[in-house]
């Protein structure tokens, strides 16, 4: 018998009772009420009586679960609440790539980084815990803030490396300090620690998540808040709500599988969906006798009737494209990854993978009732049960019985962002119309001559080496590299402004991400691009935007953060099968940086490592 159902059948009634005190949250009422059969995301069965502890689907992490706490407007907040650690900075008169504070206010976290059997949604799985909770711990800061994490690689058991990527920031100045194994750093071998430090210099919602490999898919992710001005004014902030597609096997296992020469295995169906690392699954499917508990448990949160809650949307997801709403409730959308824009209201918020969408939601439902939140993958994922559910309650609702809301109609057709013409920047800035230089990119997937499955860019797969860090040769003077096709450098030079013209031919629709950045997002859509660009005054800027199925993105940067710069689809089987150039800006200036001793260190300690233990680099690295 499993130490999980040993755990399981003593604890339920004890650490169940003790550590999430049910009497305490949920008033005693009667039994669950029937169920509504016409509704497709009605549960089989719902007894939050006996859900799992805590402990056993999310380790140390208490998100999802009515003891989270809310979030503050911004820290150290004192009882002056007008003066902002940012000073007169608002969202609507300070350009936030140019005017950002300086706060001097450090925030240290400590991650340490070990494997541990968790059981998010009742199937007992193996992970990779950040300070033993799924999801990671949050990262919370000022806008100006720095931010210190002293990341731990503890991973035994196999050993692997590890380095995580703080998505979205821009880390000008310190490119180094992005996280990318093989592109900024060697990645932190077993047994070593690596101090990250860098600038809060973007403010909203966001995510970090390791980098190396498909490791994230593995349990290596959590969220980043960074405190800001508001553009749209809300009362409680209920905090980040990770909407992630979940599989069972590990993620070695299915990276092995999609760079194998198995077709019917090179894209493999998430086996579950989960906000904030929490959902039931029907254990009658499990066949290989894993130990799996039904009802395991849903994220839970609270509406105070009447005010206006702020939610920060997240897609840390390996593969699909998530489709969120909640049952009754409209959606103020306020922010676009980093990007505050122009607020619109929608039933249902489209995000593909690494975006981040921050609504306001007004508590106008009935104070007696509970709603369903929703976050339904969309048909061009690939998954064996696309919905995730989590409960909102209302002071006086039945908390034993299941909401008998129902769903919002899904018009979206398209696996697409919301219509760039209803995302205007809340700061507006034109980009050059006629920019230094135009790349034009065209992905491609082929079939090599032993049957690997390969994504291109311009032909060329990407395959990095985890010894030779592209940055840190380039910060040597080596920044030319013809011998390594596979590495897909794209030098833009002293170029001041790069327009890309990215072009999908395939069948799949790719999340495109660029680090370093918020892209200027000129057009979008299906078929090839026409020359006209939507807002040309002000254009939607974000830092991922869905590239839709035989269609187009155009996207534009400024050329202002000397680096190198990872462009790439950020489906973890899309990254590691090769979707991927690296955007190399400035080189000149890149070798007027003094990178900081411990990446060399890190580096000399990885060849010792991989000279010990081969390291078997199953994918492009990333
Ligand atoms: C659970 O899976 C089993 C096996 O496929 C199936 O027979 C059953 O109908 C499923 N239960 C629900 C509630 O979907
Ligand atoms: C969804 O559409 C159906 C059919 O058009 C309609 O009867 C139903 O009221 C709609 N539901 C909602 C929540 O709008
Ligand atoms: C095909 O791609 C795989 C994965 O990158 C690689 O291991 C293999 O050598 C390639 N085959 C050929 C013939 O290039
Ligand atoms: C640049 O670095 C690569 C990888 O370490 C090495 O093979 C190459 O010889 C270097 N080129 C120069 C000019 O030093
Ligand atoms: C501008 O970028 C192109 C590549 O897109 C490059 O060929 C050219 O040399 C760059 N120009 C300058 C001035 O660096
Ligand atoms: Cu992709």
């Amino acid at each position: 018998m499993s130490l999980f159902f040993i755990l399981q059948s003593s604890l339920i009634a004890t650490i169940y009772a003790a550590a999430l005190n049910p009497t305490n949250i949920r008033p005693n009422t009667s039994p669950a009420s029937p169920v509504d059969t016409s509704d497709p995301f009605t549960l089989s069965s719902f007894n939050p009586n006996t859900w799992l502890p805590q402990s056993l689907t999310n380790g140390a992490s208490i998100l999802g679960t009515l003891q989270a706490p809310t979030l503050p407007y911004f820290l150290d907040q004192n009882s002056n609440a007008n003066n902002f650690p940012w000073g007169s900075r608002t969202a609507q008169n300070t350009n936030p790539y140019t005017q950002s504070p300086t706060t001097g206010q450090v925030r240290s976290y400590d991650f340490t980084i070990k494997r541990g059997t968790i059981a998010p949604d009742g199937y007992q799985k193996d992970v990779m815990l950040i300070n033993g909770q799924f999801p990671g711990p949050t990262i919370e800061a000022n806008w100006g803030d720095t931010i210190e994490v002293n990341v731990h690689n503890e991973v035994t058991g196999p050993e692997e490396g590890t380095a995580l990527h703080w998505h979205g920031l821009l880390q000008k100045d310190t490119p180094w300090e992005d996280g990318v194994p093989a592109v900024e750093q060697c990645p932190i071998p077993p047994g070593k620690s690596l101090q990250y430090s860098f600038k809060a210099d973007l403010y909203g919602t966001s995510w970090y998540h390791s980098h190396y490999s498909a490791q994230y898919a593995g349990g290596l992710f959590g969220p980043m808040i960074i405190y800001g001005p508001e553009n749209v004014k809300y009362d409680i902030d209920l905090g980040p709500v990770l909407l992630t597609d979940y599989f069972h096997p590990q993620y070695y296992d299915l990276v092995e599988n999609v760079m194998g020469t198995n077709p019917a295995l090179f894209t493999p169906k998430s086996d579950n969906n989960l906000i904030n690392g929490k959902m039931n699954y029907n254990c009658s499917l499990v066949t290989d006798g894993t130990p799996c508990q039904d009802n395991a448990g849903l994220s839970t949160f609270r509406f105070v009737p009447g005010k206006k809650h702020r939610l920060r949307l997240i897609n840390a997801g390996a593969e699909a494209l998530q489709y969120f709403s909640i049952d009754g409730h409209t959606l103020t959308v306020i922010a676009n990854d980093f990007v505050p824009i122009q607020p619109y209201q929608t039933e249902i918020v489209t995000l593909g993978i690494g975006q981040r969408t921050d609504v306001i939601v007004e508590a106008n439902g009935n104070v007696k009732e509970s709603y369903w939140m929703r976050s339904t993958i969309a048909s061009c994922s690939f998954t064996y049960q696309p919905d995730a559910l989590a409960i909102v309650y209302y002071p006086q609702a039945n908390y034993n019985s299941q909401p008998t809301s129902t769903a919002w109609n899904n018009t979206k057709t398209t696996c697409a962002n919301d219509p760039l013409t209803s995302t205007t920047p809340y700061f507006p800035i034109t980009p050059a119309p006629n920019p230094a230089t135009t790349i034009t990119l065209t992905i491609g997937s082929t079939i090599n001559a032993t049957g690997h499955k390969l994504w291109t860019m311009n032909g060329e797969s990407y395959r990095g080496d985890y010894n030779a860090p592209v940055l840190l040769l380039a910060n040597t003077g080596n920044d030319s590299y013809p011998y390594s096709p596979e590495w897909n450098v794209y030098n833009t030079g002293s170029n001041s402004s790069i327009r890309f013209i990215i072009n999908n031919p395939t069948g799949a629709v790719h999340p495109m991400h660029l680090h370093g950045h918020n892209m200027f997002v000129l057009n979008e859509g299906v078929g090839t691009w026409d020359g006209t660009v939507v807002n040309p005054q002000n254009p939607q800027r974000r830092d991922v935007q869905v590239l839709q199925k035989q269609g187009y993105i155009v996207v534009q940067i400024d050329a202002d953060n000397p680096g190198v710069w990872p462009f790439h689809c950020h489906i973890a089987w899309h990254v590691s099968a090769g979707l991927y150039i690296n955007v190399m800006e400035r080189p000149k200036d890149i070798r007027n940086y003094d990178i900081p001793q411990a990446w060399a260190q890190t580096c000399r300690d990885w060849a010792a490592f991989t000279g010990q233990d081969v390291v078997d680099q199953i994918d492009s690295g990333l």
